[in-house]
């Protein structure tokens, strides 16, 4: 073989190892946690979400109600998720308006519709920053486990989620809303404290750093809902079907029963505007990493 043809041939090799490392790198890169600058005196902030495989829909020892059998689950790909709910100064800051009915600038955003969900996030993308979107429900759930597979994140006692969790509580039970419905679910043996929506991160975070993934608001992801396609779904970076007319929503909610709120629970949208929806950001950064030119690490 001519000296030509081996050199030829070591180049080549190169580019294969460069390209296959150059992903690793990537990773490697990418900094734990990030603070968008998304209007004038509000920022967003994310935690980064590496790959990796997990046990989606197990429950610990809690009945799931999405009643699908657990499955093993792998996400290839880096990406941010939103540390907290989307507020609703947040929201204001963006959209001009506010449709949420528990008013607090602190609190997260509720009864917006689908359509302005994604002109949100179709706004917050013309900041230039690299693509937000919705998370797939497996990037939700693989971000909430945080690599638990109990019921909950911090295990599998109820005992202990008015540290972690706004769920239905004796609050709940004795407010306004419950009574004024005939709601009867309420755990009056429980306070968290809020009858309602409550401040982002009023509770404990999960052991990734996410706040409220448990409870406060369900959280809207982009897949489409479907009664039979989650057991045969692809394995690999699940998206949910390719059609749909509401989207999966996961987490419970301040009017959820604690059962609700297991890291595997998952309901359907339910109405165009409802009280208990709310919503938390992924975000896929863009590029290599000095293109981050607005990005500052906190
Ligand atoms: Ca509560």
């Amino acid at each position: 073989m001519s000296i030509m043809k081996l050199r030829f041939l070591g180049l080549c090799a190169l580019a294969v190892i460069a390209s296959c490392l150059y992903p690793v790198c990537q990773v490697l890169r990418l900094p734990e946690k990030v603070s968008l600058s998304i209007a004038p005196g509000v920022s967003l902030e994310l935690i980064l979400v590496r790959p990796g495989e997990f046990l989606m829909g197990a429950s610990g020892n809690i009945v799931q109600q999405s009643k699908f059998p657990p499955r093993k689950v792998r996400i290839t790909k880096p990406y941010y998720l939103g540390k907290y709910e989307i507020t609703q100064q947040q929201w204001s800051a963006i959209m001009g308006s506010n449709p949420s009915c528990f008013l607090s600038p602190v609190n997260p955003v509720e009864r917006f519709n689908t359509v302005e969900c994604y002109e949100f996030i179709a706004r917050l993308n013309k900041n230039g920053y690299g693509r937000f979107r919705l998370p797939a429900e497996a990037e939700w759930e693989f971000a909430c486990r945080a690599g638990t597979t109990s019921a909950f994140s911090w295990g599998d006692q109820t005992s202990e989620a008015t540290l972690y969790c706004n769920f239905a509580d004796s609050a709940a039970g004795e407010g306004s809303i419950f009574k004024r419905f005939g709601f009867g679910w309420a755990d009056m043996n429980a306070r968290d404290g809020f009858e309602t929506t409550s401040p982002v991160g009023s509770f404990k975070p999960n052991p990734a750093g996410f706040y409220d993934m448990h409870g406060n608001l369900w959280e809207i992801c982009s897949d489409w809902y479907s009664e039979t396609y989650l057991p045969d779904s692809p394995v690999i970076d699940p998206a949910g079907p390719e059609t749909g007319e509401i989207h999966v929503l996961r987490g419970g909610s301040w009017g959820d029963e604690i059962t609700n709120c297991i890291s595997g629970s998952r309901a359907k949208q339910w109405d165009t505007r409802w009280w208990v929806m709310g919503m938390r950001v992924a975000w896929d950064p863009p590029g290599p990493l000095h293109r981050l030119v607005h990005v500052f690490r906190y």
